[in-house]
């Protein structure tokens, strides 16, 4: 065995087969060092009268996460990709890509390229680029429908998500799966290849795209659904256009339709703003005042509470394949929490996002009972019981009772002060806040709060236990409703006033629909029920004049068939009831109510949470802004192609928000708008908040 090493590149002669192995920690990215390196090696393999053929892979974790983000700021320079992927195409040797760890975005058009691909049973294939606001520019809009058919190639695509092996290779993306196939198996199955195997191009390959070729229409009709459910509608629409072309005209006409979208979507708003969140999520699990690596590894979890979000947070954690005891205080409330996740387990069979033994396998991980005895054992437990502070400290006095001495103890409170929860304990430096978001197992963000005491190992604790069950943590300081409710309260305060003033819900919800949210204020109000708000403001002593006005005729949304619209099932329709109420408390309050226009209602909802966000960081209750950016897109569906509310801000300018707070202010004698210190002053300064940086 012969081995040459060029940089990032390893080729070694095994009987015949030139093993190329990519190594570029952490992840094989296909930056302008690798490419070169690989075009090099490929050169000097094409002149070696011993080579048969080529195994190309990656060092273990990855066989290559795609091209290099870090890149896409200015056009690449060659050899570019695309020269790499047709250099792998046209090889005069056949060339079999061996996938271990990942093969996503241009790693996974490379490996599409070759004449075969085998893969080892944990690796993961995908085209994620929709994610950063992209499209795959390396072909794999052609070859991927080539290999899979136009359906799951549309679904892979449009979603991003990537697929396990055994996926890959039930529909064709993989031609074999086996343990280690860079090894000998491997080199083993190469050789063969080279001597039996099909050598046509992924390009040239028909029998999959044949239907859909011969009747235009079907990828537009295929497409319909998952282009509804893509996160970014612009990526979304190029991507499928590249589809359409290269199965309805030719893989060529595809392949160009692909470049010019490709390039014009890199130079996009929207793909900036996405690129901007991968390193501000990344950013965020480095978090300044926590040390991470000192946590206590969690070996058995409890939760108390067997409500929404108790049981939701329960099957999070068994999802990761920890084990979890859920004590309740009533039978009834146990089993209607047991019942919830039996139900939730068996609808994802169902849906088939899992198999039935991964749903009763993560059953069998979540135990019930009625004595806080049987959190003996837990390594930490999530306190999610009623939202109130009485109720809560005197959990945490009966918890301290019956919990090992060092046992973290994290509260679920998405408003409630943790110092004060902590300060009613005998160890406060084991108290922390871990808010999850609704449905917890299914919203990616936790809320990490760092209680004033808490000690490294707690905190450590909470947050790599986030991380382990494939959430994003985002730590964050104490404050009423810590970053996502304080600034989601200052929103609902002016959709409140809006429509006070003259708006209505269906106006104001449609503005914020058209900026890209899924659903608006109003519209989530009635879906999540309004009687809660109600309950809450009572409690609070507070008051919104419509919200309450509604509540009081009987209407609480969805659930009672009427809220700020009427609804037929789950159709809702504006409704004149809501309209002449709203009318009624604007001439109560003695508001002559005028028309308001859409830029208005977008600039009242989003600018006052930003001079919020501003608050929250100068008080330090955000490290960054990129942070506060995570969290409003990952826990409250802000459109990820518009990077998050802070990074809104710093695109549209810091000096016009400003200017646009104080306007509103003077308008409506909302002296809350006035723009904060530190937004007046970056707005002076003519500076950013910074994103992830900051
Ligand atoms: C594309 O390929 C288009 C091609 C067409 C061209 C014409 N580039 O996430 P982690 C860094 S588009 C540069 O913490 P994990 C990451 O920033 C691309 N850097 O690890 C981090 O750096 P840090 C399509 C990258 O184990 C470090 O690697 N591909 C890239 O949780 C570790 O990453 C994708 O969208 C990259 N492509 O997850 C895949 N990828 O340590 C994006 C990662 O300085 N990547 N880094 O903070 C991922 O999804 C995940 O990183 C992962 C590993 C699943 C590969």
């Amino acid at each position: 065995m012969s081995e040459v090493s060029t940089g990032p590149v390893t080729v070694e002669m095994i009987d015949g087969v030139a093993r190329v192995t990519m190594f570029g920690p952490p992840v094989n990215a296909l930056g302008l060092p690798l490419r070169k390196a690989l075009v090099e090696a490929l050169d000097g393999i094409a002149h070696d009268p011993q080579a048969t053929a080529v195994l190309l892979t990656g060092q273990a974790k990855a066989f290559s996460a795609g091209a290099d983000i870090t890149e896409f700021d200015a056009a690449a320079s060659s050899p570019d990709l695309r020269e790499l992927v047709a250099k792998v195409e046209d090889f005069p040797l056949p060339v079999i890509a061996a996938i271990t760890g990942v093969a996503l975005g241009g790693g996974l058009e490379l490996a599409m390229a070759a004449n075969a691909r085998i893969a080892d049973p944990e690796a993961r294939l995908g085209l994620p680029e929709i994610t950063l606001g992209l499209l795959p520019g390396a072909g794999g809009t052609g070859r991927l429908p080539r290999l899979v058919g136009p359906a799951r190639a549309l679904d892979m695509i449009l979603s991003g998500k990537p697929v396990s092996a055994a996926q890959a290779h039930h529909d064709g993306l993989v031609d074999a799966v086996f343990a280690d196939p860079a090894a000998k198996d491997g080199v083993r199955w190469v050789a063969h290849f080279a001597l039996k195997g099909d050598r046509t191009r992924t390009r040239d390959r028909q029998e999959k795209v044949e239907v859909a070729h011969a009747a235009p229409g079907t990828v537009a009709k295929l497409a319909a659904v998952p282009l509804h459910k893509a996160k970014d509608p612009y990526a979304a629409q190029a991507a499928v256009d590249a589809i359409t072309a290269g199965i309805e005209v030719s893989f060529e006409t595809g392949a160009q339709l692909e470049r010019e979208k490709f390039d014009e979507r890199r130079q996009s708003p929207e793909s900036a703003a996405q690129r901007y969140l991968f390193t501000a999520e990344r950013a965020a699990r480095k978090p300044r005042n926590l040390s991470t690596g000192v946590g206590r590894r969690v070996a058995r979890a409890g939760v108390v509470g067997a409500g929404t979000m108790g049981s939701g947070i329960a099957m999070a954690l068994a999802a990761a394949g920890i084990p979890v005891t859920i004590v309740e205080a009533e039978q009834d409330a146990l089993d209607r929490g047991l019942a919830r996740i039996v139900d939730n387990l068996a609808t994802s069979v169902a849906h088939g996002s899992r198999t039935e033994a991964a749903a009763s396998s993560e059953r069998a991980l979540i135990e019930t009972s009625l004595n806080y005895g049987a959190l003996a054992a837990a390594d930490l437990v999530i306190e999610a019981a009623f939202e109130d502070l009485q109720v809560k400290k005197d959990i945490f006095a009966t918890l301290e009772r019956h919990v090992r001495p060092d046992a973290v103890l994290a509260s679920n409170t998405s408003y409630l002060n943790i110092d004060v929860l902590a300060a009613g304990t005998a160890h406060p430096e084991r108290v922390l806040g871990m808010h999850f978001f609704s449905p917890a197992n299914v919203m990616p963000l936790v809320e990490v709060v760092r209680g004033a005491q808490a000690d490294a190992e707690a905190l450590a604790t909470g947050f790599e236990l986030v991380r382990r069950i494939g959430k994003t943590p985002v730590v964050v300081g104490v404050c009423h409703g810590f970053v996502g409710n304080r600034m989601l309260e200052v929103r609902s305060a002016q959709a409140e006033r809006l429509l006070v003033e003259g708006a209505l819900p269906g106006q104001v919800d449609r503005v914020l629909t058209d900026f890209g949210f899924r659903m608006g204020p109003f519209a989530m109000g009635d879906m999540a029920g309004l009687d809660i708000g109600w309950r809450n403001r009572k409690a609070q002593g507070l008051t919104a004049p419509v919200s309450d006005a509604i509540c009081k005729s009987g209407r609480f949304g969805q659930k009672t068939g009427a809220g700020f619209y009427a609804y037929e099932g789950r159709d809702r329709q504006d409704d004149r009831f809501v309209a002449e109420l709203i009318e009624g408390v604007s001439a109560e309050l003695g508001i002559v109510r005028r028309p308001i226009c859409d830029q208005e209602i977008l600039d009242r909802l989003t600018f006052p949470m930003i001079n919020e966000g501003a608050r929250i960081l100068a008080e330090g209750i955000a490290d960054r802004s990129g942070d506060i950016d995570v969290i409003w897109v990952k826990g409250y569906n802000w459109p990820a192609y518009r990077g998050g509310p802070m990074w809104y801000a710093d695109q549209v300018g810091l000096a016009h928000v400003a200017e646009r707070l104080q306007h509103y202010a003077l308008l409506t004698g909302d002296e809350s708008l006035q723009p904060s210190p530190l937004l007046g002053q970056l707005a002076d300064d003519g500076t950013t908040f910074g994103g992830d940086s900051r």
